[in-house]
């Protein structure tokens, strides 16, 4: 493994990201409305491990401390969102000052700080009238968002000025179908993958028509699928993939329609809907973590079964761990949506079981070499071609990872979720020089020892 790390241009935005849901706690406090989430984690089974959002990493009463953790890690951007129940717990109406007060402090501190703000509007938790009334799969849902992003922007787009409508679509409709029979999974999935699109492409008209020079994007989840062989069925099998994971939004975002499979699009919109979607975009976050590998399986809704990538070992959530597969991602963006806006990576982590050492320091070499494998895949990408302007590491803190619930570690800073301490990991250390060496020019030698 070569030390020198590639130097980036000096217009590239680094930063990391973190959610609501995942982060905040306080899940009652000041006025919140109770979301999906705080249903679905109630609810006996709900999360693993008994898991809740109730308290997460209290970053609700904790936010001093966690924009000093941000600004001690040296970096220029920061990528949270928004709790929607916390602002307007009825999905609708009603504004809670308390808790847009919160989101206030947040984007002050970080603006004292030399902090950007990018604000995600929505990483999945809505209020629970809104689930009650569907959800995504609810008609009225694509409306209510746009509400609820525009009452955003009136509020915070003096000083916000990158926009995030909306955090994996994709991750959101699967979540929407686990459980179902393939039938109905592949009616109700695609149906809120559209009410998404609408929702989203509602919202960037009211978002611009607020923020002066303001950027507007969504985020990806994208993978780059690969059939497991040369059999045509598995052949078949990627591309079936590849059009109901990474182009079912990709193509009516950035191609004006949604992609086809046998001779039919996959979604059937109404009249107007691909104009509304396809409103132009600032940028295209990307949000990358494994790629795919697949064959054709009889079960499933899409009939497509993820297998192992070889050669690469899997990490805590069994994900193939192949930075090196980041490359062809992108490089396959750039051969097929060649007038997509320019990109910022919004995501990218490794997740682990962190814990201190006897001496207290939590040490994350893998995670170190996985984000230092990423950022080469990256920096090779630009010199190739793409036009890549910023990079987010997921995440700032450990959290509750949703279903998963505590035990994957994403975080550079440990946060022990008994006393709530917070530690710097290696991993942060090794970012804050490696972003002071980029400042610098690019030169330094990280390492993997802090
Ligand atoms: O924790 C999630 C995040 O909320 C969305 N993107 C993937 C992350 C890791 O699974």
């Amino acid at each position: 493994m070569s030390d020198q790390e590639p130097t980036f241009p000096p217009a590239f935005r680094w930063g990391v990201a973190t959610a609501a849901y995942q982060i905040e706690g306080a899940w009652d406090a000041d006025g919140k409305g109770p979301s999906n989430w705080d249903t679905r984690a109630h609810r006996p089974g709900g999360l693993a491990g008994g898991a809740t959002g109730d308290v997460a990493c209290d970053h609700y009463h904790r936010l001093a401390e966690d924009l000093d953790l941000l600004a001690g890690l040296g970096v220029g951007s920061y990528r949270f969102s928004v709790s929607w129940p916390r602002v307007q717990p009825a999905g609708s109406g009603h504004w809670n000052g308390r808790g847009l007060a919160f989101y206030d402090r947040l984007v002050d501190g970080l603006l004292a700080r030399g902090i950007e703000p990018m604000l995600t509007v929505y990483h999945w938790d809505h209020p629970q009238p809104i689930e009650d009334a569907g959800g995504w799969a609810g008609r009225d849902t694509p409306a209510r968002f746009a509400d609820y992003a525009e009452g955003l922007v009136v509020r915070f787009g003096d000083r916000v000025k990158r926009w995030i409508t909306i955090n994996e679509p994709l991750s959101v409709m699967h979540d929407g179908m686990s459980g179902l029979p393939p039938e109905s999974a592949r009616r109700h999935g695609l149906r809120m993958a559209h009410h998404l699109m609408l929702g989203h492409g509602l919202a960037v008209p009211r978002l611009r028509a607020h923020t002066r020079g303001g950027e507007i994007g969504i985020c990806l989840n994208l993978a780059g699928f690969s059939p497991a062989g040369n059999e045509p069925r598995d052949v078949a099998a990627a591309a079936r993939a590849e059009v109901y994971e990474d182009r079912l939004f990709l193509d009516p975002l950035l191609r004006g329609a949604y992609p086809e499979l046998d001779g039919r699009p996959v979604v059937e919109a109404g009249d107007g809907d691909h104009a509304v979607i396809a409103a132009p975009l600032d940028f295209l976050g990307v949000n990358w973590y494994a790629p795919a590998r697949v064959v054709a399986s009889a079960s499933g809704a899409f009939r497509y079964t993820r297998v192992p990538v070889p050669g690469a070992g899997t990490n805590l959530l069994g994900w193939p761990v192949a930075p090196e597969h980041f490359g062809a991602l992108l490089s396959w963006l750039r051969a097929n949506y060649p007038d997509a806006p320019p990109i910022q990576i919004t995501e990218n982590g490794f997740p682990d079981a962190d814990e201190p050492d006897a001496t207290g320091s939590v040490r994350d070499p893998r995670r170190i070499e996985y984000l230092r494998s990423c950022l080469r895949q990256v920096h090779a990408a630009i010199e190739a071609g793409s036009d890549i302007r910023g990079y987010h590491v997921w995440s700032l803190l450990d959290n509750l990872e949703w279903d998963h619930g505590y035990r994957p570690r994403f975080g550079l800073v440990h946060v022990d979720f008994a006393t709530l301490a917070r530690t710097p990991k290696e991993s942060y250390r090794w970012y804050r020089r490696f972003l002071a060496a980029q400042r610098r020019g690019g030169t330094e030698v990280p390492g993997c020892s802090a």
